[in-house]
């Protein structure tokens, strides 16, 4: 049986349209997923819209709507989204906290955890924009700026219930010390356990309804809404039905959360998480991976700054005379930055990748070696000859850097052998064999094995560049036949003499005078 995996990304905030940022957490969920499929894996991939909270319910009086017909026009920009970027229909479910069995779930964990709750009274600083309170004697009173964005905070006072968090504090870093629990990357767990270095303040779970009136009923006090931090996180448990659904037992008991996140959210899912968790006696999450920041200049880019880059350009726009755009783009955000690390996004960027790498590199090799096939090979496929000396490693140069969640260095392996690939063109020159009667079998063999490499690029690529993975699998002929991880080490495994499909050129450029 299908080995379990289960894999989420944020909810993200409804409060503005998404931006590369988002994008960029969601398409490596993707790609993770995708790649888990292709070795078989039994995958439930979780994304969603996280819709309650003051900054929602602002943002919706901006707009002269209610908040709820506010989240539904934006959760439908992120549906929209993930469809041109190619990953809807790859998700398992798109939840949205707003959701009915998601608003039950909230119901039900806050009536359970009741008799741990205190009430009292709470003095704090809030940023609205990061949702987030700050400690009276954390911020200077003078100066009073958020210590996440550096906008202004404000102080609120008011009667809520809190959640103890200093009686986990030792079991939590013994957890994540021993790895039940790995944050990566190294620089991520380092903070966390600096986190847990240091007392923890209770965690405020509840709004007074007179202040922040859009969230989610607290069963036991009609003056009281959810915090809606508290709300978001448990939507990883509700997707999988918990207490009772067996998803819930196969993907979070068996198979182990793997979360992926931006690193603006470490200490909600780090801390805050698996210490819910725990007085809910559930076990922690296998895996949070924190990746780093999109920026522009110097700042990241955020939407409460304004300062963002929209997908729906960068692919409709900029890159809107490419067949390809969506895979161009996810191309570019998983090989440009490594995983866990920051990145600046220009278009001078992005167009290089798509130059260099793409259209020179992989759009040569596939369109040579198809149109020589075509003219030399009756466009039949030839009997391949050795594998050239990229191919043997390649499957293990994946494996573990996928393992990892190496986005970047998998393609650095993958682009390695198309480099290869087409230097043994140039080597074999098959034009000129072609013009060679004695030299026909080594043409075919030569063809052969450049279409084996070309259909090992094909699988190697599907996880990251699903649509120009499945154009090269239509262009070899090779139809509605699977693409499978476990084939990336098979030599030959195309059928000699089998028909290919039409070429096409995947990434057309303009042509220069260069
Ligand atoms: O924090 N670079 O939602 P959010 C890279 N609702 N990734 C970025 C980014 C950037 N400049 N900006 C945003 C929330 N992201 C909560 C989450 S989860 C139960 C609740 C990505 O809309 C990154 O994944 O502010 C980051 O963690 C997330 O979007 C924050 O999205």
């Amino acid at each position: 049986m299908a080995d379990p995996v289960y894999l989420t990304t944020p909810l993200y905030y409804v409060n503005a349209a998404p931006h590369i940022g988002h994008s960029y957490t969601t398409v490596a969920a993707d790609c993770l997923a995708r790649y888990h499929r292709l070795r078989g894996d039994d995958v439930f991939f979780l994304t969603g819209t996280d819709e309650h909270g003051e900054k929602i319910a602002q943002a919706a009086a901006v707009a002269g709507l209610s908040p709820k017909a506010f989240a539904d026009r934006a959760a439908a920009t992120f549906h929209a989204l993930w469809k041109q970027l190619g990953i809807e229909g790859s998700y398992t479910r798109f939840i949205r906290t707003t959701d009915p069995d998601h608003e039950a779930t909230v119901k039900t964990v806050l009536q359970r955890l009741k008799p741990l709750l205190r009430q009292g009274t709470y003095r704090f600083w809030y940023c609205v924009p990061c949702e987030t309170s700050f400690g009276l004697s954390e911020i200077d009173a003078a100066r009073p700026a958020c210590l996440n964005c550096q906008r202004p905070v404000s102080q609120v006072e008011e009667e809520d219930y809190f959640l103890e968090l200093e009686p986990h504090r030792a079991w939590l870093r013994d957890v994540i010390e021993r790895e039940q629990m790995r944050i990566w990357p190294v620089e991520r767990r380092n903070e966390v356990l600096g986190m847990l270095a240091q007392p923890l303040p209770e965690l405020c779970i509840t709004r007074p309804r007179s202040r922040v009136p859009w969230g989610i009923d607290v069963p036991f006090s009609p003056d009281h809404v959810t915090y809606v931090w508290f709300d978001a996180l448990l939507n990883y448990i509700t997707a999988l039905g918990w207490p009772d659904d067996p998803r819930f037992a196969r993907y979070w008991q068996e198979a182990g959360a793997v979360h992926l996140i931006g690193k603006d959210i470490i200490r909600h899912h780090a801390l805050y998480w698996p210490i819910i968790l725990r007085a809910l006696e559930l076990k922690p999450p296998a895996l949070i991976f924190a990746h780093g920041w999109w920026k522009i200049g110097e700042q990241k880019m955020s939407k409460s700054l304004g300062n963002i880059v929209d997908p729906t350009v960068v692919v409709g726009q900029l890159l809107k005379e490419q067949p390809f755009a969506a895979d161009i783009y996810r191309y570019f955000l998983l090989r440009e930055v490594p995983f866990g690390q920051d990145g600046a996004f220009s278009e001078e960027a992005l167009m290089k990748r798509l130059q260099d790498d793409l259209a020179n590199d992989l759009g040569n090799l596939v369109n040579r070696t198809l149109s020589m096939i075509q003219r030399y090979c009756h466009a039949q496929t030839p009997r391949a000859g050795d594998a050239i000396s990229g191919v043997s490693g390649l499957s293990a140069e994946i494996a573990s850097a996928m393992e990892r969640l190496e986005f970047s260095a998998a393609l650095e392996a993958i682009m390695r052998l198309v480099t290869q690939a087409n230097q043994y063109i140039e080597q074999t020159a098959p034009w000129k064999l072609a013009k060679q009667p004695g030299e026909a079998k080594t043409l075919q063999a030569v063809l052969g094995t450049l279409a084996e490499v070309i259909r090992i690029v094909a699988i190697a690529l599907e996880p990251f560049m699903p649509r120009v993975s499945a154009s090269i699998w239509a262009q070899l002929g090779l139809g509605d036949a699977p693409r499978r991880l476990s084939d990336l080490s098979r030599w030959p495994a195309l059928t000699a003499g089998a028909p290919i499909g039409t070429p096409q050129i995947l990434f057309p450029l303009p042509r220069t005078n260069a």
